[in-house]
């Protein structure tokens, strides 16, 4: 039997079709791969976030309140501890700034504009908030509004959700969290916020 090219179409068909299963099984173990990248840069973001707090802490006797509401500033009450976390650790006082805040993942989500906001920190007058790799802000509460959580517990999501935070307590000890300082967590891979649980990535979480 004489051939003239290389591959017959049956051929060529059949590397086609082996081509599309191999794409076909990389594809979930790239999500999986993704997904974990994701969750390694929120753990990562929330420790160095808490290395900042500390230092901050340590400067000024006290945590980022969990609203700028406290230290007499107008907000929309809509991502608060979140806008209070950036605007804190942003600050030039002290040893400030205590954190480099990636631009990327430092967006106006609610669009808003604070009249009387800090304006060395965001010449601009907006009020900023940080976002998780999923594009959710994470959820701060100082450790004082455990137990009132309204003050600050309304968070605008990608989804263009308003969804409503509580801290939370451990199982075993049944005492919040934090219970001097504050909690921070991101609603983790399913961009649902679960409260700090579930697949919630929390600064309590031991990593
Ligand atoms: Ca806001
Ligand atoms: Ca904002
Ligand atoms: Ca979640």
């Amino acid at each position: 039997m004489r051939r003239d090219s290389g591959f017959t179409l049956i051929e060529l068909l059949v590397v086609m079709g082996i081509i599309v299963v191999l794409v076909g099984l990389m594809i979930p173990g790239i999500r999986i791969a993704r997904r974990s990248a994701k969750k390694t840069q929120a753990t990562s973001a929330i420790l160095s976030l808490a290395t900042a707090l500390s230092s901050y802490n340590s400067d000024f006797g006290d945590y980022p309140p969990s609203t700028l509401r406290d230290v007499d500033i107008t907000t929309n009450r809509v991502n608060d501890g979140n806008e209070s976390l950036v605007a804190c650790l942003s600050t030039g006082r002290m040893n400030g700034p205590y954190y480099e805040f990636e631009d990327e993942f430092l967006v106006n989500r609610d669009n808003d504009k604070v009249p009387n906001f800090n304006r060395s920190v965001f010449k601009t007058g907006k009020a900023f908030e940080y976002l998780d790799p999923w594009g959710n802000p994470y959820i701060y509460f100082h450790n004082r509004d455990y137990d009132r959580p309204d003050v600050a517990s309304r968070y605008w999501f990608a989804t263009k959700k308003n969804v409503r935070a509580k801290p939370s307590k451990s199982k075993k000890k049944g005492a919040y969290h934090g219970l001097t300082s504050y909690q921070l967590w991101s609603a983790g891979p399913d961009g649902e916020n679960d409260n700090g649980k579930d697949d919630d990535i929390g600064s309590w979480q031991g990593h």
